[in-house]
């Protein structure tokens, strides 16, 4: 039977990646396509709630061991959610996911596997989008500075973690250097077009 395809998109802080998910909704939507967005963190559930409380108050600390497994966590809730979703054909987009948890934590220092055990076992998107620079343009963006994380040394040293993913059958780089919205979500489609009605093959999960 086919399934739904879930689909990642991934990237540092203000590369348009959010932008990127919702036009790509939209275009689905329009098409007559069954599709539903699930943005991690979802700050919306308790354990989302905490993680966004460590996000904006700098005064809350937490090691970042257990930050890490919080993220981890709070993809772990939303699993039946997204199996659902997929055996029912709907398209899953994942804003953020299993890359960004992994890059963030390995930034600060953790070890990289140390990062992606607790994540093994989650579904593993069919395709990930990872939306790049070539240089470090995104840190010029409005915007960027209000979090915990946005500092540009630290997206640097992020860049490189999820860089480790690159050579990955799924992963696809996409540059949005000196591009407008529109020719990044050209470029989004054609990467997309071939999962959008679904795959027959069943989804595979981190190991
Ligand atoms: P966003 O809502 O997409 O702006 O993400 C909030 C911030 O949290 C952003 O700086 C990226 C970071 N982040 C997202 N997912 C994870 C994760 O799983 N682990 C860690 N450590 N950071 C994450
Ligand atoms: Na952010
Ligand atoms: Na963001």
């Amino acid at each position: 039977m086919t399934r739904g395809a879930l689909i990642a998109i991934e990237g540092l802080d203000r590369t348009g990646k959010s932008t990127q998910t919702e036009i790509l909704i939209n275009t689905l939507k329009q098409q007559g396509k069954p599709v539903e967005l699930i943005k991690f963190p979802d700050r919306t559930t308790q354990i989302g709630q905490l993680i966004n409380k460590y996000l904006t108050d700098k005064q809350f600390q937490l090691s970042d061991q257990s930050a890490h497994l919080l993220f981890s966590a709070n993809r772990w809730e939303l699993v039946e959610k997204i199996n659902k979703l997929l055996t029912q054909g709907v398209t899953v987009l994942l804003d953020r996911y299993v890359y960004s948890g992994v890059a963030y934590s390995a930034a600060k220092g953790l070890n990289f596997q140390w990062c992606l055990n607790p994540d093994l076992g989650l579904p593993k998107p069919d395709v990930v989008l990872f939306l790049k620079f070539k240089d470090d343009g995104n840190m010029k963006r409005d915007g960027f500075g209000d979090e915990r994380y946005e500092v540009d040394e630290f997206q640097k040293k992020v860049k490189v973690m999820f860089e480790r993913f690159d050579g990955d059958d799924n992963w696809r780089n996409l540059y949005v250097d000196g591009k407008g919205i529109e020719e990044v979500e050209e470029e989004v489609w054609t990467h997309v077009v071939k999962y959008s009605d679904g795959l027959d093959s069943d989804v595979q999960l981190f190991k």
